[in-house]
């Protein structure tokens, strides 16, 4: 914070975003009052999107969370009185040593990306926890299937840089919509196509994305895997892959082209994926000829039963056609693991002291609320808002209701989950406290400076746990670390590519690139981080897990099961919608407006088999729940598919209600994830 009447500060964007852009902060006589993207920034380039150019309206909203709080009325009803910070913390703190006397693994953190500086994300907290010796929560609810699928084939979440993609000759977006996600990777993606660049989107949904593209392959969800297998068989049939960089650089072709060409006919996988055997063979011709060849994976295809075999299989891809070569070719999902930040400095796991304390799935933390054994006593919400986002809500909220339960909920506002809470603490935003960040959709490190004074009484997590841990009496030097500390000790690291990386540098300067090569080809010769170095076709380390160590098709769970398509005939995606973050944005008038309403797009056959005109008030529903929204027809899912932008908060919505009421806790194949698109339902005219 500075005394001086107008400035400029650097700061970085928090949210849960592969762009984590470096942005610029006017701050006059203490307020802040513009926010911009940093021209200098490489990946920035100066623009930012909708929802962060009004990020101010987000820190100054009359809504947010000014003081504690600790709630008068009933569970869910969110009536609340004002508390001190002494009364919150004391009250806190006496809970959390009751539960940790009679067993530490009564508490239970619930955490997730609400913001992704190291500082206020994971570090004082997760010191504070494993001190605790609390529940451990496994983080599945985004990312790890497709980790740990990239993890078999290449190694760890790694890939080319996303910075080349304008080079790119032909590019695939596959279950990605950078348009909405991903935005600074789309103006790239933009530029190819300028220069003639061939785009495909591989998506069920023609998304903002999939229509500005060169051709959409529509596909069935949670199919991926095999036509990726599909294409593999024309690759091999017709002697289009790379023999030279498959022999240097990989593990296990010849089992796996033996494997495709027995099994993966297009005819086949035609079928499996509900596209023509013709649009296979194309698109595997194009992805080895067009050169450079680069493939954009996101999350959204790896939201299924199979969507870590299916991330692994598809990461295959580059290796067998030597795309690798180049800069521009390649396939990246995240870039996070090329940074080396010092992961066990900031969260010190060895205050676990040897314990072992159980893991719980985020995923399946409806489960875990209502029938753990034993039972959780003592929660912690902070960066997460599970009754919006956690699958089948009845459950999550039938956990936070219990009232042998004691909820304290971290956030800016008063979510859905803090309803719940039973004291309801202030956190700072991005703009009022110190941080900093990797990015899984650059290279750079970036550092965010506070620009303005906390607002009201609020508290960064970082000060919250530090406070707590004092009561506690835990007196281990780590719990004094100042934010600055943590910030140092995230970027002091030995790894080559932190070379050059300091601190102070990055504080000063707003950002630094990691110490890669000008035009980065990172596996143009191999070196993959696997075991063997090479790009694994054959994966042990799969092998010794039980499953099948080659590339094979393993399909979604509930849009595969033919006998629940009967009763439940449409398959459901809720992915995110344009102007909100998940459920963060969602509460504001702003981005509420911009999003008009929630939603389902449908296709004219699907609506008119069920008599819903556009504009209809329908209600969607499976086993687990239901919930009403606004039909659109429109073209956009392909027949089967229908499609709710979100994560709308349940009581903005019409019944009180969200789409996931409808998902389900069933978990992928690798990592534990979620699978939110992995989900069957009907739709009726309410
Ligand atoms: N504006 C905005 N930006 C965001 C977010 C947000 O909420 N709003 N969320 C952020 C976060 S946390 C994440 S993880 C990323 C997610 O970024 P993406 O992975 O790009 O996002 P999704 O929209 O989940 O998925 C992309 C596309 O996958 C499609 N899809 C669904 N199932 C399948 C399938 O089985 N196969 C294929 N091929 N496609 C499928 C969806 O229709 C969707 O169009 O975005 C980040 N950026
Ligand atoms: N149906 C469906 N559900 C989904 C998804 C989907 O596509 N469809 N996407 C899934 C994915 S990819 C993800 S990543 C998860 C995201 O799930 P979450 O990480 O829970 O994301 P948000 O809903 O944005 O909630 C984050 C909360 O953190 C708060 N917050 C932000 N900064 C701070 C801070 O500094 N301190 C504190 N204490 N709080 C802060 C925000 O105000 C917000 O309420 O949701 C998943 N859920
Ligand atoms: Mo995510």
């Amino acid at each position: 914070m500075s005394e001086s009447v107008s400035e400029v500060v650097r700061v970085a964007c928090p949210h849960d975003c592969p762009d984590t852009c470096a942005m610029l902060v006017t701050v006059e006589e203490g307020k802040a009052t513009k926010i911009q993207g940093d021209p200098k920034a490489p990946f920035t380039e100066g623009t930012i999107c909708t929802k962060v150019s009004h990020y101010l309206e987000r820190t100054y909203s009359p809504d947010r969370l000014q003081y504690p709080m600790k709630r008068v009325g009933r569970k869910g009803e969110g009536k609340f009185k004002r508390i001190t910070w002494d009364e919150a913390l004391d009250e806190i703190a006496a809970k959390l040593k009751a539960a940790a006397a009679e067993n530490p693994e009564t508490i239970l953190p619930s955490s997730y990306a609400g913001t992704m500086g190291m500082v206020q994300y994971s570090s004082m907290d997760r010191r504070f926890f494993h001190k605790l010796g609390a529940t451990q929560l496994d983080r599945t609810l985004c990312s790890t299937a497709g980790k740990y699928g990239l993890k078999a084939t290449l190694g760890a979440s790694v890939g080319m840089d996303p910075e080349r993609f304008d080079e790119a000759k032909l590019i695939i977006l596959w279950g990605a919509n950078p348009v909405v996600s991903n935005l600074h990777l789309w103006g790239r993606v933009q530029d190819a196509k300028r220069k003639g660049a061939k785009i495909i989107a591989i998506d069920p949904y023609k998304s903002l994305s999939a229509e500005k593209c060169t051709q959409h392959v529509a596909l069935l969800p949670g199919t991926d895997g095999a036509l990726a297998l599909g294409m593999m068989h024309v690759l091999v049939r017709d002697k289009l892959v790379d023999r030279d960089y498959i022999e240097k650089y990989t593990l296990g072709y010849d089992a796996l082209a033996k494997r495709v060409l027995a099994e993966y006919s297009p005819e086949r996988v035609a079928k499996l994926c509900g596209v023509d055997a013709a649009a296979i063979e194309q698109l595997a011709r194009d992805y080895a000829t067009i050169k450079p060849a680069a493939i954009r994976l996101n999350y959204g295809m790896q939201r299924h039963a199979g969507g870590g075999i299916a991330a692994r299989t598809i990461a295959c891809l580059p290796a067998l056609t030597g795309a690798w070569r180049d800069p521009a070719g390649g396939i990246v999902l995240s870039t996070s693991d090329f940074y080396g930040f010092d992961h066990a400095a900031l969260e010190r796991p060895d205050l676990l002291a040897g314990r072992r304390p159980r893991v719980i799935n985020h995923s399946q933390i409806g489960d875990a609320l209502t029938s753990a054994n034993p039972p959780v006593k003592v929660t912690i919400v902070y960066n997460n808002n599970p009754v919006a986002v956690c699958p089948e809500s009845d459950k999550v909220i039938a956990g936070f209701s219990r009232e042998d339960l004691f909820t304290v909920v971290i956030d800016h506002f008063q979510t859905d989950t803090a309803d719940y809470a039973d004291i309801v603490l202030p956190a700072t935003t991005q703009l009022e406290h110190l941080d900093v960040h990797k990015s899984y959709g650059h290279l750079y490190v970036l550092a965010n400076n506070p620009a303005i004074a906390p607002v009201g009484e609020s508290l960064p997590n970082s000060e919250i746990f530090r406070r707590l841990a004092a009561r506690l009496g835990f007196d281990e030097p780590c719990f004094r670390d100042s934010d600055e500390d943590i910030c140092r000790t995230a970027v002091a690291s030995t790894k080559p590519k932190m070379a050059g990386v300091t601190w102070d540098k990055v504080k000063a300067e707003g950002w630094q690139k990691l110490a890669v090569p000008a035009r980065f080809a990172p596996f143009a010769e191999g070196g993959f981080p696997t075991p063997s170095g090479k790009c694994e076709f054959h994966s042990k380390w799969l092998e010794d897990q039980g499953i099948d160590p080659l590339p094979f098709y393993n399909p979604p769970a509930e849009v595969a099961d033919e006998a629940l398509a009967k009763r439940y005939p449409l398959a459901f995606l809720s992915p995110p919608a344009r102007h909100f973050l998940n459920s963060s944005f969602a509460n504001i008038a702003r981005f509420r407006e911009f999003e008009r309403e929630p939603h389902l797009d449908l296709h004219p056959q699907d609506a008119a088999a069920r008599g819903i005109r556009d504009g209809d008030a329908v209600r969607v529903f499976n086993d687990r729940g239901s919930y009403t929204l606004r039909a659109r027809i429109n073209g956009k899912p392909r027949p089967g598919v229908v499609v709710a932008p979100s994560v709308w908060w349940k009581k903005y919505s019409p019944d009180g209600r969200n789409a996931n009421n409808l998902t389900s806790q069933r978990v992928a194949d690798l990592g534990g994830g979620a699978t939110f698109y992995d989900c069957r339902v009907q739709v009726e005219r309410v």
